[in-house]
């Protein structure tokens, strides 16, 4: 089903639209260039209904991208929570994806308009994991990218801009098309950076490392899982990797919105550890699913139900 074609509403500009009508002109400034800042948030099923997991950070960090990109956003971060909130609720879902997008829009054209006016979306629709429900317990299989990740000063890396998503897409396709089901790629100094979508992590010797953020995206799942790490007493060290030390990792997985915590068992053909989840990895993939169902008592303030 084409994503175009489906009923439900869309939050547009402040305002409800029916989903089919939720719709932007060809001369659409960011379509030609790509500078449009995005979100990707979840809202899972809880005992008090859907609950949208770290709404106030996932917005947040949409207000830094926009500053970023020097975007002038026309909602408040509180408009924006309650837009979030209203999409799943008068959508009747029970789970979601959301996905809030700020873009300019046909006001003017070239790279020197200097009329563009930030327009934003926000569109929620049930979207399971993308990946075999199975790789959450057996991991996936994933290559090295042949593709650099953004130089820190080409795109800005901070900023979840679409234009970044090039990159992204260009990576992801070459790892599917070598039967891989995800891609690693490395910043522009060879070391390891982050996932199509996704951030990484290692378990060596009972220690759990991920890079640095200068060299990924700054993940609220990997921010909710280093939490996690604290609260067990397990070290985490933010440092840089390479490639060969996920190679010889005991465990590896990736973090993200949309993949949630996955296993990773075999990277550029070699397998990482036992070849199956690990039990850190074990571990802290239940504390994310028990915290985002709602089913743990701590940090209750990452859970935002959407009744009005
Ligand atoms: N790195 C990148 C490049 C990235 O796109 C994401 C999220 C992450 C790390 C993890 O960030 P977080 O979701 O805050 O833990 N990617 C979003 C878009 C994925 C897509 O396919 O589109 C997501 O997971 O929603």
């Amino acid at each position: 089903m084409s994503f175009a074609e489906r009923d439900g509403l869309i939050w547009f500009d402040g305002k409800m639209v029916p989903w089919r009508e939720a719709k932007t002109h060809v001369l659409t400034h960011t379509l030609h260039y790509g500078m449009g800042v995005f979100e990707g948030v979840r809202a899972y099923a809880t005992d008090n209904g859907p609950a949208i997991f770290r709404l106030q950070e996932h917005t947040e960090r949409l207000f830094r991208s926009a500053h970023i990109l020097n975007m002038n956003m026309p909602f408040n971060a509180s408009e924006l929570m309650e837009a979030q909130k209203a999409v799943v609720r008068e959508n009747n879902l029970t789970e979601a994806y959301l996905r809030p997008m700020c873009f300019y829009g046909s006001e003017g054209m070239g790279l020197r308009a200097d009329n563009l006016k930030t327009h934003v979306i926000v569109a929620a629709w049930e979207w399971p994991s993308y990946m075999d429900p199975a790789a959450k317990e057996q991991g996936i299989k994933i290559r090295t990218s042949s593709y650099t990740r953004h130089h820190v000063n080409i795109t800005m890396c901070k900023a979840k801009a679409n234009g970044n998503y090039m990159n992204s897409m260009l990576a992801l396709k070459e790892a599917l098309d070598c039967g891989c089901e995800e891609a690693l790629l490395l910043d522009n100094e060879g070391y390891v950076a982050e996932g199509s979508g996704e951030n990484i992590f290692l378990v060596k010797n009972g220690v759990v490392y991920t890079p640095e953020l200068t060299s990924c995206l700054e993940g609220i799942t990997r921010d909710t899982i280093m939490r996690f790490c604290a609260d067990i007493g397990l070290e985490v060290r933010e440092k840089r990797i390479t490639r060969d030390e996920v190679y010889v990792a005991d465990e590896a997985f990736f973090t993200g919105t949309a993949a949630e915590v996955l296993p990773i068992r075999e990277h550029d053909g070699r397998v990482i550890g036992s070849g199956k989840r690990g039990p850190v990895t074990e571990k802290l993939q239940r504390m994310y699913f028990d915290q985002v169902c709602g089913r743990r008592d701590a940090y209750p303030e990452w859970q935002t139900t959407v009744i009005s």
